[in-house]
């Protein structure tokens, strides 16, 4: 597993140094509530080793991120979005400076409610 960076704030998260308003927590992934929510329902799935960003993935964090995609539509509905085909929700990964990620560790962003997409 990559070692803890220091100055990533979800590497804190992670860590528990920074509070966080937890909705999944495994050995390998952590889910939370994002501090600046733009729809009902704003989550972020990040995994609990240090990967800067979509672009660092290889075919080692196949399984990781495998999980990961598996899990978001079980704590969509946890968390309140309602089923498919009626309801739903968006899956965002934000990549790099023209990808608009600001935070660089990777993370998954679960927007759910009605049309989150029309807000903000
Ligand atoms: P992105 O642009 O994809 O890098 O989005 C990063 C998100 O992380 C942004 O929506 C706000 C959220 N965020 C940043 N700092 C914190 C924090 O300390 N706590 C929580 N819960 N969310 C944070």
């Amino acid at each position: 597993m990559s070692a803890a960076d220091p100055n990533c704030v979800f590497c804190k998260i992670v860590e528990g140094k920074i509070p966080s308003r937890k909705v999944h927590e495994d050995d390998e992934i952590l889910a939370f509530h994002d501090i600046h929510p733009w729809a009902s329902v704003h989550f972020l799935m990040v995994p609990k080793q240090h990967i800067a960003s979509l672009a660092q993935v290889g075919p080692e964090h196949e399984p990781l991120l495998g999980r990961m995609m598996a899990l978001a539509p079980r704590l969509a509905l946890q968390e309140g979005c309602r089923p498919y085909p009626q309801g739903g929700w968006r899956v965002v990964i934000n990549t790099g400076d023209d990808g608009g990620q600001e935070v660089h560790h990777l993370h998954i962003h679960v927007f759910g409610g009605p049309r989150p997409w029309l807000k903000g």
